[in-house]
C-alpha cells in the first residue's frame, strides 16, 4: 500500500465522518477546565474497548517489525523489536477518550516513554512537531510539547497482555491527554518536523489538537 492509499471500501465511512466533523454535531458540553468530573463533556464511560480504524488491520510479526525515528533529529534510528525491547520499559495507568464519545478508565500500559525516545534521537532545536506514520498509512500530528508529556508511551502491553493486532499491536502510541485519534496504532515511523503537518483526520475536519476537556473535536 502506498502512503496515499486508503482502502476504497472505507471511503463512505470516511466521508460521513468528514460530514459530521463539518456539522460539529457531537458538540455537547461546556468546558470542565478543572476536571471536576472524571468524564470529559459529551463522553460516556464504556467497559469494553471499541475498535476504530480505516478498514485495514496490518499484520506485522515482531520479527519483521521496524520502527523508524527520524526527521529533524541528531540521531536518527531504525529499531528492530529486540532493540526496542532493550530500551527502558515503564508502566502507566491512564484514561482514554475517543471523539466518538466513549471513554475507558484505568488502562494499564507498558512500553517505552516518549522521554526515552527524545533522549535517544535528540530532536534539533528547530523540531517543533511530531508526525506519526503507521503501517496502514494512517498519519497524525502532535506538538513536540505534547509528545514530551510524561504519560506518553509507545505501548506494547495493555492490561498485562500484548496489544492485539486490532488495537494496533505490536506497537501503538498512547497519548492520554488528547482524543484517541492522536494515538497512532501500528506505529512505523516517528518523524520530527519543523513545520506542523496535519494528519489523516486533521485534514478531514478534525481539530488540530484534541483536548477532550475543551471538546476540541472538530475544527
Ligand atoms: N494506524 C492507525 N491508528 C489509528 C487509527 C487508524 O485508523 N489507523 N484510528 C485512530 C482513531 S480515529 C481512533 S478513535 C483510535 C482507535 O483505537 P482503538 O481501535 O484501539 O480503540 O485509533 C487511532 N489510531
Ligand atoms: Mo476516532
Amino acid at each position: 500500500m502506498s502512503d496515499e492509499e486508503t482502502p476504497a471500501f472505507k471511503d463512505k465511512l470516511i466521508a460521513s465522518k468528514e460530514r459530521w466533523a463539518r456539522e460539529g454535531r457531537l458538540l455537547t458540553g461546556s468546558p470542565d477546565l478543572q476536571h471536576a468530573n472524571r468524564l470529559p463533556p459529551g463522553q460516556r464511560e464504556v467497559k469494553n474497548w471499541p475498535v476504530l480504524d480505516l478498514g485495514a488491520q496490518p499484520n506485522i510479526p515482531r520479527d519483521q517489525w521496524r520502527l523508524f525515528i527520524n526527521g529533524a533529529v541528531e540521531n536518527a534510528v531504525r529499531l528492530d523489536w529486540a532493540a526496542f525491547e532493550a530500551l527502558p520499559q515503564v508502566e502507566t495507568v491512564s484514561d482514554m477518550h475517543c471523539v466518538t464519545q466513549w471513554s475507558r478508565y484505568d488502562n494499564h500500559w507498558k512500553g517505552v516513554s516518549s522521554r526515552t525516545i527524545l533522549d535517544l534521537v535528540m530532536p534539533k532545536a528547530e523540531a517543533k512537531h511530531v508526525v506519526f506514520h503507521s503501517y496502514d498509512t494512517y498519519t497524525t500530528n502532535v506538538s513536540l510539547e505534547v509528545f514530551a508529556d510524561p504519560d506518553v508511551l509507545l505501548a506494547h502491553t495493555w492490561e498485562g497482555l500484548p496489544i492485539t493486532r486490532e488495537h494496533g499491536g505490536p506497537l501503538r502510541v498512547m497519548i492520554p491527554r488528547w482524543y484517541l485519534w492522536k494515538s497512532a496504532k501500528w506505529i512505523k515511523r516517528i518523524e520530527f518536523v519543523t513545520e506542523d503537518r496535519p494528519g489523516f483526520w486533521e485534514v478531514r475536519g478534525y481539530h488540530n489538537e484534541g483536548d477532550p476537556w475543551l471538546e476540541q473535536r472538530y475544527s
